[in-house]
């Protein structure tokens, strides 16, 4: 296919690892992530704004459908927004908890969390970010630029969001208190922007505790060279 002059490649300059780098690499990098856990008791200890942009960028790097990067980062620190949101998150949450709405199987596969409808942290934490997915793009005129994939490129970029976290040695939890509507009337977002996940971001608290999980194993999570159907062997 002939390349379209309009767009030109360049050079992609990686350096070339031996096989005893890559391996050391892929090692180091499991171990340090497979530390990690999600936190609900968070330190009320500052967390420089830098450190928020850093991980901001970091997730800003993930791949997305056709490059469209259908992502936008709001960072929150001001008390009275963090009370805002803590007061509509509980509302919902209390509703779902409380008031029926999550059926008792759900209820009951959440036991291990130790989760409830209060959410102290969002008011104690000292950033909460909230990563709302553009479900398409706003041209200035008003007109609308379709955007591909958004879920998936949401997900990878919320991803490397929590991993780039974790390596500054911050916590953080995924946490989607439904409907999550409420986010985009506090933080006043425009109707093409939809809440996809919202981070609350600290330190741990030096008492955190966490539910006593195991994650599954290499095996239970993969298949190595299926035969295909059909095939002799
Ligand atoms: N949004 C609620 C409920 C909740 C749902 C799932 I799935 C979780 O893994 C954890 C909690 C809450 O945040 O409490």
């Amino acid at each position: 296919m002939k390349p379209d002059e309009r767009y030109p490649f360049i050079p992609y300059r990686t350096v070339p690892l031996d096989e005893a780098t890559t391996l050391e690499r892929g090692k180091s990098f499991y171990a340090e992530m497979d530390e990690r856990r999600s936190v609900r008791h968070f330190s009320d200890r500052a967390v420089p704004r830098e450190a928020i942009e850093l991980a901001i960028r970091t997730a800003s790097t993930a791949p997305s459908g056709a490059h469209r990067q259908p992502w936008h980062f709001v960072a929150i620190s001001a008390p009275e927004t963090k009370r805002l949101i803590r007061e509509a998150a509980e509302k919902e949450e209390y509703e779902s908890y409380e008031g029926g709405r999550m059926p008792e199987a759900w209820l009951e596969a959440l036991r291990p969390l130790g989760t409830n409808w209060e959410k102290p942290y969002l008011e104690t934490v000292p950033w909460i970010v909230v990563l709302f997915e553009e479900l398409y793009g706003l041209e200035t005129d008003g007109a609308r630029r379709k955007n591909y994939y958004t879920k998936e490129s949401c997900g990878i970029a919320a991803g490397l969001f929590v991993a780039a976290l974790h390596r500054m040695g911050l916590s953080t939890l995924t946490h989607t208190p439904s409907p999550m509507g409420f986010l985009s009337k506090i933080l006043g977002r425009p109707s093409n922007e939809k809440p996809y996940i919202l981070f609350p971001v600290g330190y741990p608290a030096e008492d955190a505790q966490v539910p006593d999980l195991r994650r599954k194993s290499l095996d239970e999570v993969s298949t190595w060279d299926p035969s295909p159907p059909n095939s002799q062997a």
